[in-house]
């Protein structure tokens, strides 16, 4: 007997690639659920060859259905999440809304999969930026320590969803094609479909991903700092983010600014990175060889690069990193969790509901 795994959100950015990415797992399944908006009843998508109806969302659609991977706003997530529990599900969920919650482990399988077991029906993935920094810094800080991180990301439009990746490729078209300047391209999502006005990324670089908080940063840049501490389980690494969005279809690249707490020889950390599960390294500046968004497309893993000491912080590191945001970064390391949850024997419904019905 095999699971019932439905995805919610199955028709976006993340959830066609979660599709993907369940074709390929080693879960024992039995049948895939495909669950969007309203809007999307009477659709079909294809799992291994069969084309399967997508179901409206709703309270009682979960009945049967032993992991559920979310990938459908903050705020499906919130009305859906624990009914899928109350049915009986293992949720693990995508989105943000979950993510800080004390009942809620988060989770990067090669960093932190021993805070699964304390599960109480949701699982947090953490968000893209962070899951790939991740991967390239927890081997460093097993053997060093950490004491601060300083990041500039360059996020692909694919982060911000379907509409976004039409939007961005519109405006490459209006000023390819149409000959219309960068500065008067059509904009109605990017940077943030929430926020009030809207810029063009095209023949750009947008220093905001989502919404601005009340110090100033954004919630991304808020999101790596606060998600960094919670699955390295260290309240005392310091974090600043700049998020920056860059026309870019898939793969997420980092400009990452470390300080360990020991001195750690640069060539130790290159074996440590290539040592680690889901960290690969590509570092061989002789021969131009560096991570580069276009060729993680694809692929699972996290490329890490471009490893050298700072000039003059004596434990100062500086390195890049790369991964495709839709896999590592969202649909890969979801499964990747329902994958670590199966084998840790983490698959059960949960008696008691924590979580707020709504
Ligand atoms: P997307 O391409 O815009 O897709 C949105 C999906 O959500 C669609 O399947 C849509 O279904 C569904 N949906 C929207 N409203 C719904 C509702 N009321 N009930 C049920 N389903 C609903 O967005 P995406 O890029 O795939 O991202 C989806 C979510 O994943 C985001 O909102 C975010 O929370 C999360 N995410 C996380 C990461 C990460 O860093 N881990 C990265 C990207 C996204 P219809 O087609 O029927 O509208
Ligand atoms: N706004 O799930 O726009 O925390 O790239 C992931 C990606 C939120 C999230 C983006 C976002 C998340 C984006």
């Amino acid at each position: 007997m095999g699971y019932t795994v439905a995805v919610v959100g199955a028709t976006g950015a993340v959830g066609t690639q979660m599709i993907k990415m369940l074709e390929e797992t080693t879960l024992p399944l039995d049948k895939v659920r495909l669950l969007a908006s309203a809007r999307s009843v009477g659709k079909t998508l294809t799992f291994k060859g069969q084309e399967i109806e997508i179901e409206e969302t709703t309270e009682t659609a979960f009945e049967g259905v032993d992991i559920a991977l979310f990938s459908a706003g903050g705020g499906t997530s919130a009305k859906f999440a624990p009914y899928a529990v109350k049915a009986g599900a293992v949720v693990v969920d995508n989105t943000s809304y979950f993510r800080q919650n004390p009942d809620v482990p988060l989770v990067v399988p090669e960093v932190n999969a021993h805070a699964m077991d304390a599960h109480k029906g949701i699982i947090a993935c953490p968000n893209c930026s962070t899951i790939q920094m991740m991967v390239a810094l927890e081997p460093i800080r097993q053997r060093w320590g950490l004491d601060r991180i300083i990041v500039s990301t360059y996020q692909a439009v694919s982060g911000a969803g379907a509409t976004a990746i039409q939007e961005t490729l519109g405006q490459l078209h209006e000023a390819v094609v149409d000959g219309v300047d960068p500065k008067h391209l059509t904009a109605k999502i990017l940077p943030s479909g929430g926020d009030k006005k809207h810029y063009p990324i095209a023949f750009n670089a947008l220093p905001q991903i989502d919404l601005f908080t009340d110090n100033d940063y954004t919630y991304e840049e808020m999101k790596m700092t606060k998600e960094t501490k919670k699955i390295m389980e260290d309240d005392a690494i310091k974090v600043s983010a700049t998020c920056v969005r860059v026309p870019v279809l898939s793969g997420h690249s980092e400009s990452v600014y470390i300080e360990t707490i020991d001195p750690a020889p640069i060539s130790d950390v290159k074996e440590a990175i290539a040592n680690f599960p889901g960290a690969v390294l590509e570092d061989d500046v002789a021969n131009q060889i560096y991570p580069q968004a276009i060729n993680a497309v694809g692929r699972r893993e996290t490329f890490v690069g471009r490893i050298r000491k700072d000039l003059d912080a004596e434990n100062g590191i500086h390195m890049w990193i790369v991964s495709d945001n839709l896999l590592k970064g969202a649909a890969w390391n979801s499964v990747q969790i329902a994958e670590s949850l199966h084998e840790r024997g983490l698959v059960r419904p949960t008696k008691e509901l924590v979580f707020e019905l709504k």
